[in-house]
């Protein structure tokens, strides 16, 4: 999508901090960290939100999770623990409409 932020980031005409890539993911460092560790993991394929995944893209949303795991495993969160989070739609706090897990961490979380 043409006029998509993480498309962009994507195609390399906007710059972004990368910390994990396969042939199906990319994860970058958000702009505005709300936690000491804080990245965006985006499908490769443009997905707007959660209501847009199709039944065709369900090995795709565990690529994401399995990207989540491997990420925190490889800084170090994997046993103090971390966040995964997704927000879907305007009213759940989506600002950028190309589907995405926040993964945050290098903070004790209140439950
Ligand atoms: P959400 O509210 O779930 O749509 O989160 C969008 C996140 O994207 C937000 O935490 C800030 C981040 N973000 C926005 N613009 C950019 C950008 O240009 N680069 C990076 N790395 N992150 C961005």
């Amino acid at each position: 999508m043409s006029d998509c932020l993480f498309c962009k980031i994507l195609a390399g005409e906007i710059p972004a901090d990368v910390v994990y890539e396969n042939e199906h993911v990319l994860a970058f460092k958000d702009i505005h960290p709300k936690t000491p560790f804080h990245v965006l993991i985006i499908p490769k394929k443009h997905i707007a939100t959660l209501n847009d995944l199709a039944p065709e893209d369900t090995a795709l949303a565990g690529e994401i999770f399995q990207a989540a795991k491997a990420i925190a495993d490889e800084q170090g969160f994997a046993d103090d623990g971390y966040r995964v989070q997704m927000n879907c739609g305007e009213g759940g706090g989506q600002i950028i409409f190309h589907m995405h897990l926040h993964l945050m961490a290098g903070k004790k979380f209140s439950p």
